[in-house]
């Protein structure tokens, strides 16, 4: 588990690098959604390059999909392509790198990036993987500004009402959406009773950039029946460095010559510090 700790570190890097190299970037989310992206990837779901035709895969879907350069670090870590290949491609004209997950890309299951969609279509594949009998699981993570898209509760309802129990969804929960904190733009009141209005099963995950907290409640979820699962993640925007943290004006931003030494060196010692506890 430390050493999945360390890697989100070093993935994060490798997100500044990919957003400093294309000059865009949805930096803060990215940073609060690697964790659970590594906990998933290399230690909760059955998928990788060597089984993405094989129909009983597990199956992931990015729903906020501006945080696509963690997803690129992720899956280049996993071997679809390469770590190279998107730094000399990301967001450069006529690239399949884009800033939004892109499904002619090996790995990406659907194209997101139009916010609230990604729960519905993980609705109609966990659905597809009942009527099959198919064991697969389906995870989607959704920012928590993501929540105003009124489809994402049409998908909620309807994964109740199917007993989709193969369904487990993220609320990367770090209060803050594009233009401020979420409870000003559209508040959330209860969100954990809110999902359990809706016939959700609820876990908070006290900590969302705590791997073990992350892998503990995905455990618990595999146990749950009759009914989907949601994690509320509470998670850091930024989480990594003080440059970034907490701070609305980083949800896309590249970071200056100088916020890039400090956050690079910001990055190394929490890395440090995380394979030394
Ligand atoms: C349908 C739709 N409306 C608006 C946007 C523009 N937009 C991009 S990111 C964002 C804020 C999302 O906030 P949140 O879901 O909390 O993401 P995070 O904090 O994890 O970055 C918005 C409004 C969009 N991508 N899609
Ligand atoms: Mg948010």
């Amino acid at each position: 588990m430390e050493n999945l700790t360390a890697l989100s570190y070093d993935l994060r890097k490798d997100v500044i690098e990919i957003i400093r190299a294309g000059k865009a970037g949805h930096i803060g989310g990215d940073m609060s959604v690697i964790d659970t992206l590594v906990t998933l990837y290399f230690k909760q779901m059955n998928v990788g390059p060597e089984n993405m035709d094989d129909d009983n895969r597990d199956r992931f879907v990015m729903s906020k999909g501006h945080s696509v350069e963690a997803l690129y670090a992720v899956l280049a870590k996993k071997g679809f392509f390469s770590i190279e290949e998107v730094l000399e491609k990301f967001s450069k004209f006529g690239s399949k790198f884009i800033g939004h997950p892109n499904n002619k890309l090996p790995g990406i299951e659907m194209n997101s990036g139009s916010l609230g969609h990604g729960l519905p279509v993980c609705v109609g594949m966990a659905l597809a993987g009942k009527m099959n009998n198919q064991s697969y699981r389906v995870y989607t993570v959704m920012g928590d500004g993501e929540l105003a898209e009124g489809s994402v509760w049409e998908g909620a309802m309807a994964a109740s009402h199917y007993k989709l129990d193969n369904l487990c969804a993220v609320v990367d929960r770090n209060r803050l959406q594009i233009s401020g904190s979420t409870e000003d733009v559209m508040h959330h009141d209860d969100l954990h009773e809110r999902f359990r209005s809706f016939g959700w099963n609820v876990i908070d995950v006290a900590d969302g950039n705590s791997i073990a907290q992350l892998d503990a409640a995905f455990e618990e979820a595999k146990t749950v029946k009759g009914k989907p699962t949601v994690l509320i993640a509470n998670t850091v925007k930024g989480c990594g460095s003080l440059v970034m943290e907490n701070k609305a004006g980083w949800h896309h931003h590249v970071p200056s010559d100088e916020e890039y030494v400090q956050i690079m060196k910001d990055l190394e010692e929490r890395k440090e510090a995380a394979l030394h506890e």
